[in-house]
């Protein structure tokens, strides 16, 4: 079974990720970014048709997973690198660009989100100078990062889903990434944070809903995106609305990934909101005695049947 076809847990993905470098080595270089803080390896494969080396090529940068209950983002992923790799249908896509792909960003609360919680969003991370950390884990990654950090739309209080973390930086997973964004700047034209849902193409900045200076860059880019993924997909799924983060999603964050990469460089940064189907989950679940969050409306979105995962 494929990581696009199905939701898998991180070891099928990781071998889904082996099997292709090991069969296209000439195009696919696998790197391990380093570990998780509870040790899994973070990998991406890094594809292209010049073994990264022709300096005049962009580079695109897509990661997922960074919160871990938007389980329609790895698969998301594993298809682009299948779409680039393995049934190369639009073959430009390798000889303009090179690419690096993550597709799980946040291994621990990806996994914790299969074991024990399924609508978990934050790293699984704790601190040993503060005791609340043992029971109320994690950060949210997407207010974790160097941007206007832990000044609007996210949280001090270490419980919160919206935790912004003890610092910038504070977790090892977001470093991983900017790590990624630092090593490959001068070529990076391009950054997709994938998450769900929503059906959005979002861009900076968040904080206040300002436009950066490529603003009509970003907006004409989104706009060609969310033409392309309609002309692609099932009309069950709208549109992507695409548009400022603040305005288009309806509220302010600060430390988030997309504006991060933006303010060290990177011209084009953007947030997919992956769509997302409000339905029951479990059918054989009993709404009376859910103790998972799963009669929450809001939640059953992040949990697309598998049939919807292609289209
Ligand atoms: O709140 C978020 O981090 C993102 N939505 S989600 O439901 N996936 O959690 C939205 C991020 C919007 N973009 C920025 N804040 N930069
Ligand atoms: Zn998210």
């Amino acid at each position: 079974e494929k990581p696009y076809d199905n939701y898998l847990r991180l070891d099928a993905i990781y071998n889904y990720m082996d099997e292709v470098a090991a069969n296209y080595p000439n195009i696919v270089k696998q790197v391990t970014a380093g570990r998780s803080f509870q040790g899994r390896p973070i990998k991406y494969l890094k594809i292209s048709s010049t073994n990264f080396e022709d300096r005049s090529k962009s580079i695109i940068f897509v990661d997922a997973t960074l919160h871990a209950r938007e389980w329609i983002t790895p698969p998301a992923a594993a298809y682009a690198i299948h779409k680039l790799v393995e049934n190369r249908t639009d073959p430009e896509l390798l000889d303009n660009f090179d690419w690096i792909i993550m597709p799980v960003s946040n291994p621990d609360g990806y996994e914790f989100s299969h074991t024990n919680e399924r609508f978990w969003r934050k790293t699984r991370s704790f601190n040993i100078e503060n005791l609340i950390s043992f029971i109320c884990r994690g950060v949210d990654g997407n207010r974790n990062f160097d941007i206007h950090w832990g000044t609007v739309g996210s949280s001090d209080d270490i419980c919160a889903d919206n935790y912004a973390g003890s610092a910038p930086f504070s977790e090892i997973e977001t470093r991983l990434v900017r790590d990624v964004l630092k090593e490959n700047l001068s070529r990076m034209i391009l950054y997709i944070t994938l998450h769900s849902y929503g059906s959005m193409i979002l861009y900076p900045w968040s904080h206040d809903g300002s436009l950066s200076n490529n603003a009509l860059g970003l907006h004409t880019v989104g706009i060609a995106m969310a033409d392309a993924i309609f002309a692609k997909t099932l009309p069950i799924f709208p549109r992507y609305t695409v548009g400022n983060s603040m305005l288009v999603i309806g509220y302010p964050s600060s430390g988030a990934a997309e504006d991060y990469a933006h303010s060290i460089g990177v011209p084009l940064t953007y947030t997919y909101e992956l769509p997302g189907i409000e339905h029951d989950y479990d059918e054989d679940d009993d709404d009376e005695d859910d103790d998972d969050f799963a009669n929450d409306d809001h939640l059953k979105g992040f949990h697309l049947d598998p049939q919807y995962i292609r289209p």
